[in-house]
């Protein structure tokens, strides 16, 4: 429309050319019957100067256009791409902290059970007694004569303390009062015969008799006890002492 708008407007601008200048040389057919051309006339300087300088312009601001959406596009692009790569190395670094946390808990998790496998928990002592190992332990809190002190522990369904290792004597010297205690070990039936009182073997056994013990003092000796300082010694049954008894825990 606009380019048959335009030849029109051409076409009459020219026709009003033709009729205003009359014999113009311009505007008179060729030789060869050919028309002259139409943007030579008052249309040329538009054509010139104007369009071109239009298309620049034109040119100008669909650039601009397009660095500014370019700009944007890739503003927007650059912030959470900073955000996502910090994001990423937080996490990463989270995880390598999680593995290592994991990796120290399957080892611990591993030797506790390795732990439990060679020891295994054992059923806690009784409230008043002391556990060490695979016994409980009872310190009594008053005295008693050796009968009367392996009764007391028949009674609770327990005998008196049979010590079998240096381990278990240290054990037993840290809770003992001051004074001697009566330990399971009396020789009462034949004279010099030790016996333990829950059969374990007296010949094979550690001893830790106190120096020139058992001397069986006046022929009256017959019940050992653990004298203060862990030392054994062999007393008259009689004697009120304070007592210890073990027990299976
Ligand atoms: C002494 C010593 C022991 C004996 C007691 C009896 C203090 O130790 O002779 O062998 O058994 O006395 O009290
Ligand atoms: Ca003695």
């Amino acid at each position: 429309m606009e380019l048959n708008d335009y030849q029109n407007s051409s076409e009459l601008h020219r026709d009003q050319q033709t009729s205003d200048r009359g014999e113009q040389e311009e505007l008179k057919p060729d030789r060869d019957g050919k028309s002259a051309d139409p943007v030579r006339g008052k249309w040329s300087p538009f054509i010139i100067f104007v369009l071109p300088g239009l298309s620049i312009l034109l040119s100008v601001v669909i650039l601009s256009t397009v660095v500014i959406l370019f700009s944007q596009h890739f503003s927007e692009v650059k912030v959470p791409d900073a955000d996502f790569k910090s994001e990423h190395s937080q996490l990463k670094s989270n995880v390598t902290r999680l593995s290592e946390e994991v990796r120290s808990l399957r080892t611990e998790h591993k030797s506790e059970i390795s732990k439990q496998k060679q020891d295994p928990p054992q059923v806690q002592c009784p409230d008043q007694w002391r556990r060490f190992q695979k016994s409980c332990y009872y310190f009594s809190l008053v005295k008693k004569n050796y009968t009367d002190a392996q009764r007391s522990c028949t009674s609770m369904h327990t005998n008196l303390v049979v010590i079998n290792s240096a381990e278990e004597r240290v054990f037993i010297q840290h809770w003992t009062h001051k004074g001697s205690h009566w330990i399971g070990l009396s020789d009462s039936i034949s004279e010099g015969d030790w016996r333990w009182v829950d059969g374990t073997d007296y010949a094979s056994s550690v001893k830790f008799w106190s120096p020139d013990e058992p001397n069986n003092r006046y022929n009256v000796e017959d019940c050992a006890e653990l004298l203060v300082f862990g030392e054994w010694n062999d007393a008259p049954c009689n004697f009120h002492r304070y007592w210890i008894c073990e027990k299976s825990a």
